[in-house]
């Protein structure tokens, strides 16, 4: 389900709360297993964090960049992943993940699903700020053709349900400027990791 603007009231504050978590734990560029550097760049909040390095990917609870626990979750945010889910029928979502990409000109995410989740009844929320991006939503087998979606600054998704192992990526992004971001467009999402 597509919240569009949903993120828009209370949007600096989201950025600010952004700053906050990034001055402790820094995004930074993740490689695959296969020695591959990911052109987003990540940073979590919340008791665990999703990584990835040659091990492969997982979530942890300690940063391995700075060697401490990831910067708590701000209740500011934790609400609006809760509030969100609600609006799309999801009850009871708590969680204890959230990822933050960051993308510039040229930044990329390719088709993946998300699986590294316990529960893959839990919904994943999306949050996406800043520049526009071309959300690619594809099947639930990689050779399904995508469909493109284009997501601005406050649009929020709810991926649950059948749609919840759905493939999905994102277009190369184009440089833009958007004033909260400056060039950037910032993703969230909210999981329920463990
Ligand atoms: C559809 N991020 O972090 S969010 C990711 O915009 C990721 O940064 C993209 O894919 C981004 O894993 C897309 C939207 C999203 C997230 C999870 C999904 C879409 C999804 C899970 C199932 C289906
Ligand atoms: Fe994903």
């Amino acid at each position: 389900m597509l919240l569009c603007g949903f993120a828009c009231p209370g949007d600096t504050a989201i950025i600010r709360a952004i700053k906050s978590i990034a001055r402790r734990s820094p995004f930074r560029n993740m490689t695959t297993r296969g020695g591959h550097t990911m052109s987003a760049a990540m940073t979590n909040c919340g008791h665990c964090g999703w990584v990835s390095d040659a091990r492969g990917y997982r979530y942890e609870t300690i940063d391995p960049l700075t060697g401490k626990s990831w910067p708590d979750m701000p209740g500011m945010l934790a609400r609006l992943g809760h509030r969100a889910a609600a609006a799309a029928g999801f009850t009871d979502f708590h969680p204890d993940a959230c990822l933050i990409n960051r993308y510039v000109s040229g930044s990329r995410m390719s088709l993946h699903q998300d699986r590294d989740e316990a529960d893959f009844d839990q919904p994943i929320v999306s949050v996406s700020l800043g520049i526009p991006a071309t959300f690619l939503w594809g099947g639930l087998k990689r050779r399904d053709r995508p469909e493109k979606i284009t997501l601005v600054h406050g649009d929020v998704v709810v991926w649950g349900g059948p749609d919840r192992l759905r493939y999905h990526g994102i277009a190369t992004v184009k440089d833009d400027r958007h004033p909260l971001t400056d060039h950037a467009r910032i993703n969230l999402t909210f999981r329920k990791a463990h």
